[in-house]
């Protein structure tokens, strides 16, 4: 119908993204002991949250409101330092919405009541639109397209959704649509999820992320607010609640040139983290960073180029299959197949395989590290082994159900960077 780019660009113009980057992510173990989930490094000079905020820039929307909560510090600074060239005279901004307490005397209880707390300032921007992001999945999409589907379907609300394994199902709302896409049924996490017409081993699952006409959502969250024995989520109450009385359509998530399911990743535990990362590395990645028509913005540090050196015969600064980040320097030392964030620096006769390093860190003269995920500012003393003896590693750092090893500053003794 009214989906000529001409009016897709006016409908995300009318749209405020809402990222809701305020949850604990207590699955990623001490990688969220300080910092919010949207905050953990991803790709080697990103953060997690810079994904759906490039998403909002890229499809043509620039009001942004970030709802920030636990441990919010490393992510505000982040949000502050990277994303202040949205210009405001133009209207454009990237906002951080902390948890203020200025219209209940409480934290955000439930994603729903997160942004109901913030219901005067969405009202004061006037949007048309309001999109509701979660601040901690890894993709790429543009938000244009939903928005023209939203519209399409002559919708109250629409739901980004992806298929996935019927076994992995559980962990999300799970929905049932029709012809039309109108959705008809919808369950969050359920136990035994349906799966899709014609397709026993897939299941319709909820993104999280949300479409709402405005003044659907000012009605719904203040009927929500309301209700008793509501938990005030949008997964959880708002969304089953009005799929019987409003209009909800599904807008299904799929690459724009293969029509393929896109990539979409909840990096929520160290080996779904590790794994994405390491992911990156390989010859032609799902998910491509080297694509300059959707470019993925972040905060970045002036920093010099990554450095090898020392090549005689006991010795040879190198990394191969790997993905080195500014500021790195590789001496004497072999890295192979690992993602180095900026400013790791590696020491002679060392050895760093299939591991993520996160940025600052120094690896000790022979160290020899695999398997591993090493985060921020660890210091690890010379003739460090990571990743051979599992027993061995449980004793000081956590080893994951997959057999990464996580280490922290604060599990080899050392004071935490903060960041
Ligand atoms: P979950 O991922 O379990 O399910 P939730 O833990 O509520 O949903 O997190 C959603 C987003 O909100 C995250 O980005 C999180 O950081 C943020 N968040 C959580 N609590 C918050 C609070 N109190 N204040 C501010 N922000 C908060 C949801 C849907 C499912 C869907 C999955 C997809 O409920 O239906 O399938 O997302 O991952
Ligand atoms: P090793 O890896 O053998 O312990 P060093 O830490 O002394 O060696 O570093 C070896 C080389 O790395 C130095 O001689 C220098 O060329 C380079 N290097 C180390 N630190 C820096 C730095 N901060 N800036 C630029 N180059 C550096």
């Amino acid at each position: 119908m009214h989906t000529t780019k001409r009016f897709v660009s006016r409908m995300t113009r009318q749209t405020l993204a809402l990222v809701l980057a305020g949850g604990r992510g207590s699955r990623l173990h001490d990688l969220t002991k300080w910092r919010a989930k949207p905050a953990v490094p991803f790709g080697g000079k990103f953060r997690i949250i810079d994904f759906p905020l490039s998403n909002c820039v890229n499809s043509g929307i620039s009001q942004v409101g970030v709802i920030t909560q636990y441990k919010s510090h490393s992510l505000m600074r982040h949000i502050q330092r990277g994303w202040g060239f949205l210009r405001g005279e133009f209207g454009e901004f990237v906002e951080l919405l902390p948890a203020q307490q200025r219209i209940e005397t409480s934290w955000y209880v439930g994603t729903a009541n997160a942004v109901l707390q913030n219901l005067d300032i969405v009202r004061s921007h006037n949007p048309e639109y309001v999109l509701i992001l979660a601040g901690d999945h890894v993709y790429k999409m543009d938000y244009g397209t939903m928005l023209a589907a939203h519209v399409e379907c002559e919708a109250d609300v629409t739901i980004g959704c992806i298929e996935v394994p019927l076994e992995e199902a559980s962990a999300f709302g799970v929905m049932s649509v029709d012809d039309h896409l109108r959705i008809t049924e919808f369950e969050e996490k359920p136990a035994s999820p349906k799966p899709m017409p014609g397709q026993p081993d897939k299941a319709l699952a909820s993104m999280g992320i949300y479409v709402f006409n405005s003044q659907t959502l000012f009605d719904e969250l203040i009927r929500d607010h309301d209700l008793e024995n509501s938990s005030h989520d949008f997964g959880k109450d708002i969304i089953p609640s009005i799929i019987k009385r409003l209009r909800v359509c599904a807008f299904p998530f799929r690459d724009p040139t293969s029509n393929k399911v896109a990539y979409w990743r909840d990096v929520g535990t160290i080996d779904s983290l590790w794994q994405a990362n390491m992911e990156l590395i390989d010859v032609s990645p799902e998910l491509n960073l080297y694509d300059l028509h959707w470019p993925i913005w972040t905060y970045q540090e002036q920093l010099p180029p990554a450095k090898f050196i020392f090549a005689d015969k006991d010795r040879c600064g190198t990394a191969v299959d790997s993905m080195v980040a500014g500021g790195c320097i590789v001496s004497g030392s072999k890295v192979r197949h690992s993602l180095l964030f900026s400013q790791v620096h590696v020491h002679s006769y060392s050895t760093v395989e299939d591991t993520v390093v996160f940025p600052d860190v120094e690896i000790g003269r022979d160290c020899h590290i695999r398997n591993a995920l090493i985060d921020r500012g660890c210091r690890i003393p010379p003739g460090t082994r990571i990743g051979f003896d599992h027993e061995k590693d449980a004793q000081r750092f956590h080893v994951s159900p997959k057999g990464i090893v996580l280490v922290t500053p604060e599990m080899l003794g050392q004071d935490y960077p903060h960041g």
